[in-house]
């Protein structure tokens, strides 16, 4: 059975970071092991979240870990919670990337044109460090213009997220997916392998929701690690993403925290 090591918080309540990671990553048919980074009462948009550092957990795991000589097909990162912990994620990669595997970073830090709360401008240059290793990076627009100083636009065209790919793409991440654009009247994700752009587009919905990006890379990560090419993962997670949207749609009682995933997630298990 193919393993996916996932690096990210648990918000107890919110339904984002390894809450979602871990039964879609297990819906697909993949073991998961996960390194916590933080414990949450609830992700960071509840006022008065409590908030548990667990960076000095991260360097015994993996230590231990190394003495069992565990590996994995897939290692992916999430929410980190300090600049201190995306170094030590950093040597986790120096210590588990082998040729075999690959490494799938999403700089989980902004939305909407503004970091989360905790982050500033050297949070995300250790990211963009963190994204050069990556062999694919899943930011949304928002994350994409802070990692490569662009100014962050609610209107723009092709140019304007071909050439922020090219940065990234600079920077040293070999496939790059952007989430959450707009363009053309359309909406969706942009995804280049290093030869070629895709257009993945979707209708819209007109509603925020969150943990969508947290979805979206949980279940491209596991069918990348199915073995299925970038445009392929990218049109499961984006077709899934948006079943788990249109589901709380429907869902009179949604939370409004996170999307209704649960209603759609056996259908991860039947592809
Ligand atoms: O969905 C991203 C995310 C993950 N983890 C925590 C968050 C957020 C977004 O706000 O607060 C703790």
């Amino acid at each position: 059975m193919k393993r996916i090591v996932t690096i990210q918080d648990i918000s107890c309540v919110g339904k984002c970071s390894l809450t979602v990671a871990l039964p879609i990553i297990s819906a697909m048919g993949i073991e998961a092991s996960i390194i916590p980074t933080a414990v949450l009462s609830a992700h960071t948009i509840f006022e008065g979240h409590t908030f548990k550092d667990l960076t000095n957990e991260i360097t015994p795991i993996s230590e231990h870990w190394k003495k069992e000589g565990f590996d994995f097909d897939a290692i992916y990162t999430g929410y980190l919670g300090s600049k201190k912990q995306i170094d030590i994620v950093s040597k986790f990669f120096d210590d588990f990337k082998t040729d075999g595997n690959f490494i799938f970073v999403d700089p989980a830090m902004a939305d909407g044109g503004v970091l989360y709360p905790h982050f500033d401008d050297r949070f995300v240059e250790k990211m963009k460090r963190l994204c050069s290793r990556a062999d694919v990076i899943s930011p949304n627009l928002t994350e994409a213009a802070l990692l490569t100083g662009r100014e962050y636009k609610k209107e723009y065209d092709r140019n304007y997220v071909e050439s922020i790919v090219y940065s990234l793409v600079e920077n040293g991440s070999k496939n790059v997916i952007l989430t959450g654009i707009a363009l053309d009247e359309k909406y969706g994700i942009v995804s280049y392998d290093g030869k070629e752009f895709d257009y993945f587009t979707h209708e819209k919905v007109d509603r925020v929701f969150y943990g969508t990006g947290d979805i979206f890379s949980s279940v491209c990560v596991g069918a990348l690690t199915q073995g299925k090419p970038l445009k392929q993962a990218v049109k499961t997670a984006g077709d899934f993403t948006l079943a788990s949207i249109k589901a709380s749609v429907r869902n009179p009682d949604t939370r409004y925290y996170g999307v209704d995933f649960e209603s759609v997630l056996h259908t991860l298990y039947e592809k």
